[in-house]
């Protein structure tokens, strides 16, 4: 055992047992909730390493306190990658998670009470693109666009119609929830036609992006993509800001001193490994999979009658419609597959009647699956459980027999970083 694990076993036995619990269970389930990953052993070892005991405000070169050559180093690392891989005029990788990230761009460029458009949370926006009940929400002034209400896809006329009646300053896409590709460009002409600006939120995908199976939104010219690196990226918890560089210095002013102290430079660390192996060749295929498996994942369920949010996915997630498809909230379809090791989280559909505690839905999603080497006929297997699960849901010896069998199947797939 390893020096800090015994002296955490020793320290701190309660803590230590939770530790070895999550261990367990991160190696004996499935993980399908799509915003989840496995990170790099190297990067478990940069978070904890000594890079979290040093101060860093400021930016490499320009900081307040001493002692900064190897923080200097890593930022710079970081900062060099991110735009490598982004193809990003500027790249700022200091915001402690996603919503930081968020809440520093809008600052940077708006002032409180400026009007943004964005997409509606239960059509698969997020709380930070100006959910009501977040601070963002009251901060601005948000006007959510929609998606069409059979197909659930992205109606671009609406979302000019939106613009043209709105006016915003920013106009937003990306998505937490929904199963479908962007088109940047008509994205970016509609921002033009009223003088907004553009910023995509590519948290779930910026790993697709950055291995170029899915576009990239500054191709297209826009202002300001975020992502967060822990979901497809694989890296550590995170968030980066992308941006042309006449944005540089608001941007990152905005971060630091505007919204944040100290940078946690244990994390800046990991986010330049993360980097490096985002541009290989390794990586390429790893997220060109995810999508593969998405995709198998999909038809599998659709194959036997399960009704998906757009009709199926285009991307690394899947949105299943519970409620039509086994007669229950998403909450019950999340708490049957937990007891058969298949991790998901319940998720409002468009317009959704219940609350985001219920949900008519789960939502589904293959980086981390992927991560561990399952391939297209796991998924179809992966996908025969869930059928299975969710249909037995009442049979407690069926739902005993899937957990072991699920069990048995996750031996044959190492989590990296875990003996
Ligand atoms: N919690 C993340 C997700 O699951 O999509 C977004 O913040």
């Amino acid at each position: 055992m390893s020096d800090h694990r015994s002296l955490l076993q020793e320290n701190d036995p309660e803590l230590f047992a939770a530790l070895c619990g999550e261990e367990q269970r991160q190696r004996e389930g499935i993980e399908l909730i799509p915003s989840e990953n496995y990170t790099y052993p190297e990067v478990l070892a940069l978070l904890g390493s000594v890079f979290t005991n040093k101060y860093s405000e400021g930016y490499p070169g320009k900081r307040y306190y001493g002692g900064q050559e190897y923080t200097d180093e890593i930022e710079n690392l970081a900062r060099q990658r991110a735009c490598e891989v982004f193809r990003a005029q500027h790249a700022n990788v200091q915001p402690l998670s996603g919503s930081a990230m968020n809440q520093a761009s809008y600052l940077g460029v708006l002032k409180p009470g400026d009007r943004i458009l964005a997409m509606d949370l239960s059509h698969g926006g997020h709380l930070t693109h100006g959910a009501p009940v977040s601070h963002m929400g009251r901060l601005f002034d948000f006007a959510r666009y929609k998606t069409l209400p059979r197909s659930g896809a992205i109606d671009y006329d609406h979302v000019r119609d939106m613009a043209l009646a709105h006016k915003p300053r920013l106009l937003i896409c990306g998505y937490s929830s929904y199963p479908g590709d962007l088109d940047y460009a008509r994205f970016k002409e509609i921002a033009v036609e009223v003088g907004a600006l553009t910023m995509a939120d590519i948290s779930h995908f910026g790993g697709l992006v950055a291995a170029n199976v899915m576009a990239n939104p500054l191709d297209a010219g826009f202002d300001i993509v975020t992502t967060t690196t822990h979901k497809s990226l694989r890296g550590p918890r995170g968030g980066l800001i992308l941006c042309r560089d006449e944005l540089a210095r608001d941007i990152d002013s905005s971060v630091f001193p505007g919204l944040q102290g100290g940078p946690h430079m244990n994390q800046v660390a990991a986010v330049a490994v993360t980097l490096k192996h985002a541009a290989s060749e390794g990586f390429a295929r790893y997220a060109g999979q995810v999508l593969e498996n998405a995709s198998a994942f999909a038809d599998a369920l659709l194959d036997q009658g399960v009704s998906l949010v757009t009709g199926g996915t285009k991307n690394h997630l899947l949105v299943m419609d519970t409620i039509q498809s086994f007669g229950i909230d998403g909450r019950t379809a999340q708490d049957v597959l937990d007891t058969v090791a298949i991790t998901t989280n319940k998720q409002v559909i468009p317009d959704d009647p219940l609350p985001p505690f219920k949900g008519s839905g789960v939502r589904l999603g293959t980086p981390a699956a992927t991560t561990r080497g399952m391939d297209t006929n796991h998924m179809r297997q992966i996908a025969l459980w869930t059928l299975q699960a969710l249909r037995n849901r009442d049979d407690a010896a069926q739902l005993t027999t899937i957990a072991a069998e699920v069990k048995a199947f996750c031996r044959e797939f190492p989590v990296p970083g875990l003996a």
